[in-house]
């Protein structure tokens, strides 16, 4: 049975107007070992650690600037929130179509709250916790290429025509920014759209982008603003002593107007400047060391990177699987080939390689996680391909084959095509990184032995159901396996509000 909404009734849970207090036990465990004879012995001792959690309840009105507006993503993103508010449903081949938030995981999934009368009981994810409703967002941001979205949704080809003629006039209005262009940072062939641009320093560039965060919550009068980049996947950045390594020479080499800062990074440090969420959903390394020590200082949320949209989302769903069942992933070979810009963007050296990065390295922690089937070290051959077929547009094509080693040194293969439109996949996961962003700046936690309550950790690991190489701080380990990841989100949602954390034993019924 599935209800809208359910309030908790609990010693342990104050609703106010304002606020949503909670206290919470923390199960976890504490790990000591000893060295016996030259082997280790190890000891785990259960510990509690009591938690309270305050979450102030009330909703602001939200800003989202993208950078990279005009792109597929962004005007993809911007139409489906204008067609979910404005109602629009519109006709396809196939039937009437109503616009709906499919695949965003707090607007349209949902979480067990308990059992009734031998049925189990389900809600929406985002009646957990207040959250802004995606229909109140205000949208703007930043673009290299000056056309208008109502164009831009045009140029992506990623809706159908009959929603497109009624989103146009909502659309039509807004144009991008200008944006930040380097032309060393991404391929030679996006020049040609590079038409909208912010001039001067480095330091001028970064000047003028906290100015437009500022313009832009005083001209639609909201009470927070998050960033957010999907602009083109630039190349990484070099990271070098004395250049980008800590905050004081990054911001020294932004005085001396130093090339090899990369555009995402210097809205990175607008952002963090002006303590605004920044949120990274391409691969390259904006977050440099310096501006993430940058971050923490000015306790500024900085997430990312790479949104967690199709292949790689089954991916770490599908070796969490086989990890988890004892089978052995020896070979993954993942190909996709796509026709849009960020497919034209990619089909350079440089850029690839970003993108082939984050892709790579996403099973790590299941492989590592398993000792009985992986000697130390030892990892399954994994490459990744991309390839640039203008014809398929944004309807991307991502064959997968998987080869596993089974009982008895048999074989199996598993393989998956999937063909899908890229921004309608990445869409959802934008609004769901904004909106969780802002969420978790307004939740505090104390544990028990600390004296004051504080924010979570400002590098947003809680994001990391949402992105292909999860951004964590410093000596925190990195959680790839998609179960995990929603797990973790939503056992602390639950913790806010004084719920244990699902742990699907359903001892009522054993
Ligand atoms: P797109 O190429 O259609 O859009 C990117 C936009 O950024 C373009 O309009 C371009 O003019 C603009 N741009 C480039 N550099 C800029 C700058 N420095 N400042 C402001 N604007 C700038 O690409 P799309 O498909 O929207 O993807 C955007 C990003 O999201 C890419 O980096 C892509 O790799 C990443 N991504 C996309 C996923 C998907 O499923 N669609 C999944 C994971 C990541
Ligand atoms: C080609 O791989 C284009 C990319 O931008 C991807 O579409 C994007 O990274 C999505 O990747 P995945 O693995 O999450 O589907």
């Amino acid at each position: 049975m599935f209800i809208e909404s359910f309030k908790v009734d609990s010693p342990n849970v104050n609703y106010t107007e304002t606020e949503i207090h909670s206290v919470y036990s923390y199960d976890t465990t504490e790990l000591v070992h000893e060295n016996k004879n030259g082997s280790y012995q190890w000891t785990v001792k259960p510990k509690t650690v009591q938690y309270e959690f305050r979450t102030d309840a009330r909703v602001p009105k939200l800003g989202v600037m993208l950078v990279g507006w005009g792109g597929n993503n962004g005007s993809t993103l911007t139409a489906g929130v204008i067609a979910n508010r404005e109602g629009i449903s519109w006709a396809t081949k196939d039937k009437v179509q109503q616009a709906n938030y499919f695949g965003s995981l707090t607007q349209a999934s949902s979480i067990r709250v308990g059992s009734f009368n031998g049925e189990e009981i389900y809600a929406p994810f985002k009646s957990l916790l207040p959250m802004v409703n995606p229909d109140d967002i205000v949208f703007g941001g930043w673009d290299i290429s000056d056309m208008n979205l109502g164009d831009a949704m045009g140029r992506a080809k990623v809706l159908d025509i009959d929603l497109q003629r009624q989103l146009r006039p909502y659309m039509e209005h807004m144009v991008p920014l200008p944006g930040i262009y380097n032309a060393d940072f991404i391929a030679a062939n996006q020049g040609a759209r590079a038409n909208n641009l912010i001039k001067g320093t480095k330091k001028e560039q970064v000047q003028q982008v906290i100015k437009d965060i500022r313009e832009f919550k005083e001209k639609n009068k909201v009470d927070r603003v998050v960033v957010l980049w999907t602009a083109n996947t630039e190349r990484y950045s070099n990271v070098v002593v004395g250049l980008n390594d800590t905050t004081e020479n990054l911001m020294a080499s932004l005085e001396r107007n130093e090339s090899e800062i990369s555009p995402s990074t210097l809205f990175g440090i607008a952002c963090v400047l002006e303590n605004v969420p920044f949120i990274n959903g391409s691969p390259q390394n904006t977050f440099v060391p310096g501006l993430i020590e940058l971050a923490i200082s000015r306790n500024t949320l900085i997430g990312g990177d790479d949104f967690k949209s199709g292949q790689t989302k089954m991916k770490s769903a599908l070796v969490d699987f086989l990890v988890g069942a004892g089978i052995k992933p020896t070979s993954i070979v993942s190909y996709n080939h796509l026709g849009n810009n960020d497919g034209m963007n990619l089909s350079a050296p440089q850029t690839f390689r970003s993108k082939e990065i984050s892709k790579s390295n996403v099973v790590d922690d299941m492989v590592a996680s398993n000792g009985i089937l992986y000697e130390p070290g030892e990892h399954p051959d994994h490459v990744v391909v991309i390839k640039y077929v203008p014809y398929v547009g944004d309807s991307k094509r991502a064959m997968d084959e998987y080869t596993s080693e089974i009982f008895l040194g048999g074989k199996s293969t598993i393989v998956m095509h999937n063909t899908c439109e890229d921004s309608l996949l990445a869409a959802p996961i934008i609004l769901d990184l904004v909106l969780l962003a802002e969420l978790s700046t307004r939740i505090q936690l104390k544990a028990e032995d600390e004296t004051k309550f504080h924010s979570f950790h400002p590098v947003a690991t809680i994001l990391s159901y949402l992105t292909k190489a999860p951004l964590v701080p410093p000596g925190t380990p990195v959680v790839n396996a998609l179960s995990k990841q929603r797990a973790m989100l939503e056992n602390i949602f639950r913790a806010c509000v004084g719920l244990a954390p699902e742990n699907n034993m359903i001892l009522e019924y054993k």
